[in-house]
């Protein structure tokens, strides 16, 4: 690992230093949690995920998914997993990382990225690519980004609800036929009423209603004052203490990998610290075994897997490694990851999900990383 100054920077400097909106907001995220960790959650099922997403989010400022080998993925983009994921996001503070490894020709991993049942650029705000098939792929997907940002003003979202009349709605449905849509709202928002009634009277008056539709409008500004407000105290459907994550979305570039016998050579870990300063406005940093920061101006984010933690009772300084999966899984400490290799984020899963009580190894996980930051900082 060469020296570079951002090793001896507080992630609270770095936040006001670099230039990518995401990658500003996760380091102080960093700093306002005390937190460098990210959980794996490679869990089998969408009830599993969002569970250790509700009660492990406080420990973490990154949640990575994948969303492929999840059973029970509901792809609804209003009320589906990604969207609870993101409403847990923003209740605990925690950015999702999508762990899609996208790995073929640029016009592919654009519609991969941007479209299909997944819609997965709609609720992460992070995903990775493997570069192997070229630079184009980080271009395309920088595009696809760009061309969602541009697109996300204009979008507008609608909710279907279909429930009983309350007295207010009954009054303003009141003169209306049947079925005929009423406007009730007009401030910003459309709200459109379809009230359906039981029946006609002799007299030719209306029967009494039994169900009315809500159809709702949004209109969502990327100038919304959501994105600038500070969330309220007492809400607790919001982390406090920041605002709610920008609407710019990153990219990490698979430049090194955990598994024992991988091809990742030193030119091809170049060829991606390259691509990475050609999309600065896009590309957050590396999934990597170490810092890649060498150029003055480099200000990336690392984010490090293949961690574990020894037993409680050893001591993980002289034991920066902790054995393999023996699956080809290679495991280092907090420690080395951290401290010595000069990585910003510690990416854990089975460390995590397979101790007897997740949430509480999670926080001595937290703890273990942070502590290895802040006497890199010191030494
Ligand atoms: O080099 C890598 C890159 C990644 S993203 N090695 C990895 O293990 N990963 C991912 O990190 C892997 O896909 C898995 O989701 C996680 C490690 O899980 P663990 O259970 O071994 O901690």
């Amino acid at each position: 690992m060469a020296s570079h100054p951002t090793l001896k920077t507080t992630f609270a400097v770095r936040s006001e230093a670099t230039t990518h909106p995401l990658t500003s907001y996760l380091l102080r995220l960093m700093d306002l949690k005390a937190s460098n960790l990210c959980l794996s959650a490679d869990v089998p099922t969408a009830r599993e995920l969002l569970y250790l997403a509700d009660k492990i989010g406080p420990s973490i400022v990154v949640l990575k998914t994948h969303y492929d080998m999840v059973s029970g993925w509901d792809f609804h983009p209003d009320t589906g997993t990604g969207a609870k994921l993101a409403s847990l996001a923003r209740k605990h503070g925690f950015l999702i990382f999508e762990d899609r490894k996208f790995g073929d020709i640029g016009h592919t991993v654009e519609l991969q990225y941007t479209g299909g049942s997944a819609r997965i650029i709609d609720w992460a705000h992070i995903v990775n690519v493997n570069m192997v098939p070229g630079k184009a792929s980080v271009a395309s997907l920088a595009q696809g980004a760009r061309r969602w940002l541009e697109r996300y003003p204009c979008e507008v979202k609608t909710s279907v609800t279909v429930g009983t009349p309350t007295m207010d709605q009954f009054e303003d449905a009141e003169d209306a036929k049947d079925g005929e849509p009423v406007t009730v709202n007009g401030n910003g928002s459309n709200m459109m009423e379809k009230p359906i009634y039981a029946g006609r009277n002799g007299d030719g008056r209306k029967g009494s209603i039994v169900s009315i539709t809500t159809v709702t409008q949004q209109y969502e500004s990327a100038a919304s004052p959501r994105l600038t407000k500070t969330i309220a105290e007492g809400d607790e459907s919001l982390f406090p203490g920041i605002e709610e994550a920008p609407l710019n979305r990153g990219l990490l570039i698979l430049a090194q990998m955990s598994s024992e016998g991988n091809f990742m050579t030193r030119e091809y870990t170049q060829a991606c610290v390259e691509a990475a300063r050609e999309h600065k406005d896009f590309v957050m940093g590396f999934i990597s075994q170490e810092a890649l920061n060498t150029q003055a101006d480099d200000d990336f984010i690392h984010m490090t897997p293949g961690c574990q933690l020894p037993p409680e009772d050893e001591d993980q300084q002289t034991n920066g490694k902790v054995g393999g999966d023996g699956q080809g899984q290679q495991y280092n400490t907090p420690y080395k990851i951290i401290g010595i290799a000069g990585s910003d984020i510690a990416i854990v899963g089975r460390g995590i999900l397979k101790a007897s009580d997740p949430v509480e190894e999670a926080e001595r996980y937290r703890s273990a990383a942070w502590k290895a930051y802040t006497e890199r900082l010191l030494r």
